[in-house]
C-alpha cells in the first residue's frame, strides 16, 4: 500500500492509522502546488480530486476521502478495535468522523488564507467556537474522543486539532482539548508518523 500525503495535512490521520495498526506501507509526498509527488509522479492521475490523501491499493485500485481510507484500513486489522465492525457504535463513529470532515476540517479551510476578510474571520471563528466546544463536551474527561479506546476519530480529531495553532484559535479555551491533544501526541504512532512527516 502506498499514502499519497503532504506533511501535516488532513493525509495525517490515515498515517497515524497505518503506523497504529503496522500495517506494512509507503509513502508518497506530493506537493499540493504542482500536483507532482516526489518520484515525479503526475498526482492528477492519481487522483483526479487533485487533494491528498489517496491510497494506492497493490492491486492497483487508489481510495480517496480521509475517513473511507482510515475505515478501510482500520477493518484490515479488526482486533485492534479501531473502527467498530457492527451495532450502533459503528454508525456512532461514522457520525462522528463525518462531523470532524465536514464541520471542523472544511470550516478551518478559509481561515489558513491570510487575506481573509475580518468578517469573514469572525464569522469563521464563531462557528469554529461552536464546532470545538461540541467536541470538548463528547470529551468531557474521557481519554479518547469516542469510547474506552484509541479509533481513527481520534487520529482524525489530533490532526485537525493540530492546525488551530497555525490558524491561532486558541486551544486553551478547552483545557481537556488542550490535554487530549498533548496526550494523543505523546502516542508512538502518532510520533512515528509526526517524525516521518518530518513535523518534529
Ligand atoms: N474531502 C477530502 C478533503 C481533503 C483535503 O482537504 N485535502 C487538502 C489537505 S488537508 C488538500 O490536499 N488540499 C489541496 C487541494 O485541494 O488542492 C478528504 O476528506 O479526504
Amino acid at each position: 500500500m502506498k499514502l499519497y500525503f503532504a506533511p501535516g495535512a488532513c493525509s495525517l490521520a490515515p498515517h497515524i492509522v497505518l503506523e497504529e495498526l503496522e500495517l506494512p506501507h509507503t509513502l508518497e509526498q506530493v506537493d499540493l502546488k504542482s500536483k507532482k509527488t516526489q518520484s515525479g509522479e503526475d498526482y492528477s492521475t492519481v487522483n483526479a480530486k487533485g487533494y491528498v490523501p489517496a491510497l494506492a491499493l497493490d492491486d492497483g485500485n487508489v481510495l480517496t476521502e480521509g475517513c473511507v481510507i482510515s475505515q478501510y484500513l482500520a477493518e484490515l486489522h479488526p482486533n485492534k478495535q479501531l473502527f467498530p465492525l457492527s451495532g450502533l457504535a459503528r454508525y456512532q463513529l461514522q457520525s462522528l468522523m463525518v462531523y470532524i470532515a465536514t464541520e471542523i476540517h472544511k470550516t478551518i479551510g478559509p481561515m489558513f488564507n491570510p487575506h481573509q476578510e475580518a468578517k469573514s474571520r469572525a464569522a469563521s471563528e464563531a462557528t469554529m467556537n461552536k464546532r470545538l466546544g461540541w467536541i470538548s463536551e463528547q470529551l468531557g474527561n474521557r481519554e479518547f474522543i469516542f469510547g474506552e479506546h484509541f479509533t481513527i476519530a481520534d487520529a482524525y480529531l489530533f490532526t485537525v486539532l493540530n492546525w488551530m495553532n497555525i490558524v491561532k484559535v486558541d486551544l486553551n479555551q478547552w483545557e481537556n482539548l488542550t490535554h487530549y491533544q498533548q496526550r494523543i501526541g505523546t502516542r508512538p504512532s502518532v510520533l512515528r508518523a509526526l517524525k516521518t512527516e518530518g513535523l518534529i
